[in-house]
């Protein structure tokens, strides 16, 4: 009995871990970076560059203000069925020229006229592997506080570029306190469509987006009890495995040796 449990538990234990090992496998993300002009130096990334504040490699570069990209590639470099379309003017961020996080924030979309910044991206059914998040870099160069608000559907977030801070390095999730990035959690949706607004006069921008998906709070949860599962299996085996207490032996050893007349009949 004791061995047929022991094999279920194992079992078991074994299928979480393989669904475990699967849904950890499942980390995805999609970034686009807004480059701007063509002739905007050092605002196009090379595949090789990892950015962001998920770090991926592999950011598909977005040139011009109106325009749109098909097959965008994921953070592995393989090619997807998610595409976008943007649609606003294009800017330029005068911060350090390195590859990476800086050359992410270079290039950015602004405002066409009073029109707010629009990015749709599309094909996330078939490509994202569960809800997703999506990040909002947004970063101009700007003396006094600017505030953008950042829409999709229903979900509304602010963002405020702090006066006189430019990118120096760091990301910082905008929760209220200023930052250079928003998040929109959860989403499901097979197309979304991100608007940008601010006041007028103020430099609203987009530097980049990035679609991101985590492993989720059950995946983490299956985890642990496989985990759990496999460890109280290997106590349960190295119990059973283990030689008997030396008393208990020698009980034994006595009682095998005892001549057969001292056994009661
Ligand atoms: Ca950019
Ligand atoms: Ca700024």
């Amino acid at each position: 009995m004791a061995g047929r449990l022991h094999c279920l538990a194992a079992c078991a234990a074994a299928a979480l871990a393989l669904c475990a090992a699967r849904a950890e496998a499942d980390p995805f993300a999609i970034g686009v970076n807004f480059v701007g002009r063509a002739n905007y130096s050092f605002s196009t990334m090379d595949p090789s560059e990892v950015a962001g504040l998920v770090p991926q490699a592999f950011w598909n570069n977005a040139l011009g203000g109106v325009s749109s990209l098909s097959a965008l590639v994921d953070d592995a470099g393989a090619a997807t069925l998610v595409d976008v379309a943007w649609r606003a003017n294009v800017d330029y961020l005068a911060v350090t020229n390195l590859p990476g996080d800086y050359r992410l924030m270079r290039g950015r979309l602004a405002p066409l006229g009073t029109d707010p910044i629009t990015v749709t991206v599309s094909g996330l059914g078939a490509a994202a592997p569960g809800p997703y998040d999506v990040l909002v870099y947004f970063d101009a160069d700007n003396n006094a506080g600017c505030v953008t608000t950042f829409r999709i559907g229903t979900d509304v977030r602010t963002g405020t570029d702090l006066a006189g801070v430019d990118f120096s390095g760091t990301f910082v999730e905008d929760t209220g306190a200023g930052g250079n990035v928003v998040r929109f959690r959860g989403l499901t949706l097979d197309t979304f469509t991100l608007e940008a607004w601010g006041a007028a006069g103020t430099p609203v921008t987009v530097n980049a987006l990035q679609v991101y998906h985590a492993p989720e709070p059950a995946t983490l949860l299956v985890t642990g009890a496989g985990a759990a599962l496999l460890m109280l299996t290997r106590r349960r085996r190295a119990r059973d495995d283990a030689p008997a207490p030396r008393s208990a032996s020698r009980r034994a050893q006595k009682r095998t040796t005892l001549p057969k007349t001292s056994c009661p009949l």
